[in-house]
């Protein structure tokens, strides 16, 4: 039997492409059916989402923008429940996919008998519908939202949660993230971390995993391999050998 017992993959930017033309679009369409002038372009978005959870981005913003505390208080939980509605909508439009080679990896975890957790700072209200939606069967064990810990990501609250949930030790299990505020969460629960970058978080700080690489990978189609502190040899696909080989590698 492998030593890898479970996998807990982060959602926004990892399994799925979901920021630039899903959330970002779910925002200003929000925004604009309150009668607000904000509209977040692809570029101003990448530096918005250095701040985890969608109603935290709204205040953090609105505050940048002058609006006082008192009406913050209001207006951002509304604009994020809105928000939410309208990315759920653009999740069963199909608007939303998974990365090439998600769903090859997920199948052979599957296979062999490795576990499947989600540790995620969006919202449950979409994130579930996501994951019947694009990989339906494909059955996630433990499934933590941002909704439902107390501190968001880059706190390692929900990599925590996730392991408490598998009941398992953080020496037995790997993350997937693809940012350095996912990494910083997953190293903080103790554990390995694969990295798989996207056009956002490509220039993130990402000294602390253990391997590095541009996507997932297919056989024919092998991703950039940019960093393998590990030593785990990747040739570009991200398979369950490659991760099993990251085990022991928790703190960079
Ligand atoms: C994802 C997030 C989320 C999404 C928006 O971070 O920070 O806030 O951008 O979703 P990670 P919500 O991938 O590190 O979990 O609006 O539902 O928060
Ligand atoms: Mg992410």
């Amino acid at each position: 039997m492998s030593p890898l017992e479970a996998v807990v993959f982060d959602v926004d930017g990892t399994l799925v492409d979901s920021e630039r033309d899903g959330h970002r679009v779910a925002f200003n369409l929000a925004f604009e059916e309150f009668g607000l002038p904000y509209r977040w372009d692809v570029e101003e978005y990448g530096r918005l989402l250095r701040t985890t959870g969608g109603q935290r981005r709204i205040d953090g913003y609105l505050a940048g923008q002058g609006v006082p505390e008192e009406e913050r208080a209001e207006l951002a939980p509304a604009l994020h429940r809105r928000k939410t509605a309208l990315m759920s909508g653009l999740v069963d439009e199909g608007t939303v996919g998974d990365r090439p080679g998600v769903k090859r990896l997920l199948e052979e975890l599957v296979e062999e008998g490795v576990r499947l957790a989600v540790a995620t700072t969006g919202s449950r209200g979409w994130v579930e519908r996501l994951l019947e939606r694009l990989l339906p069967g494909l059955a996630f064990e433990v499934v933590v939202c941002g909704d439902e810990v107390a501190e968001r990501k880059p706190d390692p609250e929900a990599f925590t949660t996730a392991l408490e949930r598998l009941k398992l030790a953080a020496d037995r299990v790997v993350a997937v993230e693809d940012s350095a505020e996912g990494l910083e969460s997953a190293v903080g629960a103790g554990l390995a971390t694969a990295i798989v970058v996207n056009g956002y978080t490509r220039g993130h700080d990402l000294d602390r995993a253990g391997l590095v690489l541009d996507g997932f990978g297919e056989p024919g189609a092998p991703a950039e391999v940019i960093q393998d502190r590990a030593g785990t040899g990747c040739s570009g696909v991200l398979d369950m050998a490659t991760l099993a080989r990251l085990l022991g590698f928790a703190t960079g």
